[in-house]
Order: structure tokens, then sequence, then C-alpha cells
């Protein structure tokens, strides 16, 4: 079994941004993202078997969605998961798109699919206790592909590794 979500993975540059804006952020007890693991999931799909894995990475050739970009602009503090995220104001249909597209492929493999509305957002935080002030730049994510990611547990904690990656048009 492997733990697997889809997910936009950032190019170096745009990880370097925000990177150096989750250093800039100070608050007790918080646990920061490695700046190797940050990203935009799309789709949490769980523990996956080997046979599952191999049709969903034949089966995501069939989603066929536009390049787009996404504008972080903002901090977040979500108060339930207790994160520090940076979330988009707006989004491009496109993105909405692709998450509805993963979610019917994944379905029609008998995944069962959270029906929660979609929120953009980069986690950069857990076991926060509140928002935190910063002074930051937008963040222009071109998104160009997307990704399945696994994730490992290591000794130096969780570990995200792209299997594949699947580009826009
Ligand atoms: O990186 P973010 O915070 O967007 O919270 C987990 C993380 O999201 C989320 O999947 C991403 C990679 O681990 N995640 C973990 N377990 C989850 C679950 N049971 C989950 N999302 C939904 N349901």
């Amino acid at each position: 079994m492997k733990r697997l979500f889809f997910a936009l993975w950032p190019d170096n540059a745009t990880r370097k941004q925000i990177a150096k804006i989750n250093q800039s952020i100070y608050s007790e007890g918080l646990r920061k993202v490695k700046p190797d693991n940050l990203h935009v999931t799309l789709v949490f799909l769980g523990n996956v078997d080997t046979e599952l894995e191999a049709i969903i990475h034949l089966g995501m050739k069939n989603i066929s969605v536009q390049a787009f970009s996404i504008c972080f602009d903002q901090l977040a503090f979500w108060r339930k998961p207790r994160l520090l995220c940076l979330t988009a104001q707006q989004y491009d249909q496109q993105l909405l798109i692709l998450v509805d597209a993963l979610k019917k492929e994944l379905e029609q493999y008998g995944m069962m699919m959270e029906d929660r509305a979609y929120k953009a957002h980069i986690t950069l935080a857990r076991k926060a206790h509140r928002l935190v002030e910063i002074e930051m730049q937008p963040i222009t994510w071109q998104a160009q592909s997307f990704c399945l990611i696994e994730s490992l547990s290591t000794p130096d904690g969780v570990h995200y590794q792209v299997l594949q990656r699947w580009d826009f048009k």
C-alpha cells in the first residue's frame, strides 16, 4: 500500500519564495513544513494498492486541462486542523475543473471522494494556535502540470515523493 495524493508541485523559484515567507513566520510550537515538501494538495487518495495505483497511472492521461496560474496572497489560520497556510482569494476556473475531473476519474475506479468545496492552500505550518502578522508579496504560482505524490514516513518525518507528472495543455 502507498499513501498517495494529487498535488501541484512548485518549480524551484516558487518553492524558494514560499520557503522564504515561511522562514519569516514565528509562533511558539509551530511545526513548519520542510521546503522540499511544500505543495498544493488537489485530491487526497489515502492508501492505494499496487493494482489500483497502476490503473491511476494510466487513467490520468484522460485529464485535459489548460495551464493556469494561482495568486496566493493571504496567510490564513485554519483553527480546526491548526494550520497556517497561504490561500488564494480567487481561482482560475481551470483549477476547479482539474480537481473535479480528478475526483470523477477516481470515482470511476470505485474510490470515495470528499464532497467538501475545494480550497486551494499551501500548508506552511502545523500545530498553530493563532494567525501571525506578516508582510508578504503575493506568490504567483504558474501551474504547468499536476503530480501524483507518495507520502512516506521516514525517521526524519514525512517526505513527499513525486511519482508521476502530467503536463497541462
Ligand atoms: O498539505 P495539505 O495540508 O494540503 O493534510 C494532508 C495534506 O494536506 C492531507 O493530504 C495532504 C498530504 O498529506 N490529508 C491527510 N490525510 C487526509 C485525509 N484523511 C488528508 N486530506 C483529506 N483526508
